[in-house]
């Protein structure tokens, strides 16, 4: 491999490392496709390649409090957003390039045909073709040292740079933990996950419910209506609406023994 190459490499990861990030893989944009996301180059047509970030959650996930499950998430990603960031201005001033952030989560393209489920840059993918695990029977991606309990960010940039080798063990046990408890069955059919099941547990105060929520109250009387505003499930709506979506199920993700500890 060319030594230039190797030199942007490992100053882009001392760079990450220093800030904090857990693991750092590359992926040239020849080798990431995902069937359902839009071609890299609609999203940035300067793009060459991706540097894609791991990032290890804590016991945050494991507590039994919605909030404190929730909480740690978003520090997570503000985190994540920050280091997405701090990189792109230091690929700016060291190599010249232009890169661009991925969500890590959201904003989300809310059309018809993908309907808030499909990220423009589908992480997952990105993450295999930059070497940084394997996918599992809970259709999330194992880290060979940090498990499942991660979240990845992406950064592209116009540095024609070479992937990673991709990680080709297999890391999932299939133990099947994550399928038994899921409260939604959303894992029982092997290689997918059924989005909807999953919605209405691990987002409980999202869309449906909000629609429910309206429907109800255009049909109520004044009197009802003023009372569903200071019900708990107006509030929890209020919240998750000032919060973005917000997740109350981390089962599948928390229960996999894999990197756990
Ligand atoms: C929309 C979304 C959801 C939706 C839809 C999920 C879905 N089917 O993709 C819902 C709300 C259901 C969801 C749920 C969860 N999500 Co989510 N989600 C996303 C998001 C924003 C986009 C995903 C996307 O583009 N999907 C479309 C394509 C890729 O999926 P698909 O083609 O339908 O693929 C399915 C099958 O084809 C099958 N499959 C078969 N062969 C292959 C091969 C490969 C390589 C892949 C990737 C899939 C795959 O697996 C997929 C699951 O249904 C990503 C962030 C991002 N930008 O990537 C996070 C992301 C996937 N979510 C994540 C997480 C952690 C969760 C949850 C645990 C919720 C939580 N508490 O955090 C659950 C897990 C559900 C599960 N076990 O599948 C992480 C996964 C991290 C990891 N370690 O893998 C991501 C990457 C966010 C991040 N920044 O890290 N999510």
């Amino acid at each position: 491999m060319n030594t230039g190459f190797e030199e942007i490499k490992s100053k882009v990861k001392e760079h990450l490392l220093n800030l904090g990030v857990d693991d750092i893989g590359f992926a040239n944009v020849a080798d990431y496709s995902s069937p359902k996301s839009p071609p890299i180059q609609t999203l940035f047509p300067q793009a060459k390649s991706m540097v894609v970030m791991a990032f290890k959650e804590g016991s945050s996930c494991e507590s039994p409090s919605d909030s404190l499950r929730m909480n740690g998430r978003l520090d997570l990603m503000e985190f994540s957003r920050s280091c997405n960031y701090k990189l792109i201005r230091f690929l700016d001033r060291e190599f010249k390039s232009e890169a661009i952030s991925v969500p890590v989560s959201y904003p989300l393209d809310m059309g018809s045909k993908t309907m808030g489920l499909i990220g423009e840059v589908s992480l997952r993918h990105a993450a295999l073709a930059a070497g940084l695990g394997i996918l599992g029977r809970h259709n999330l991606v194992i880290h060979p040292r940090l498990g499942t309990r991660v979240i990845y960010t992406a950064v592209l940039m116009d540095l024609d740079m070479p992937s990673d080798p991709p990680y080709t063990e297999d890391l999932c046990n299939n133990c099947d933990i994550c399928v038994e408890s899921c409260p939604a069955g959303a894992l029982d059919e092997e290689g997918k996950t059924d989005n909807f099941k999953c919605l209405r547990v691990s987002q409980p105060h999202g869309m449906g419910a909000s629609i429910g929520f309206w429907n109800k109250f255009i049909k109520s009387t004044p009197e009802e209506q003023r009372k569903m505003f200071t019900s708990p499930d107006f509030m929890k709506l209020y919240q998750a609406q000032m919060i973005g979506f917000q997740y109350y199920c981390f089962n599948c993700y928390a229960s996999c023994p894999i990197g756990a500890d």
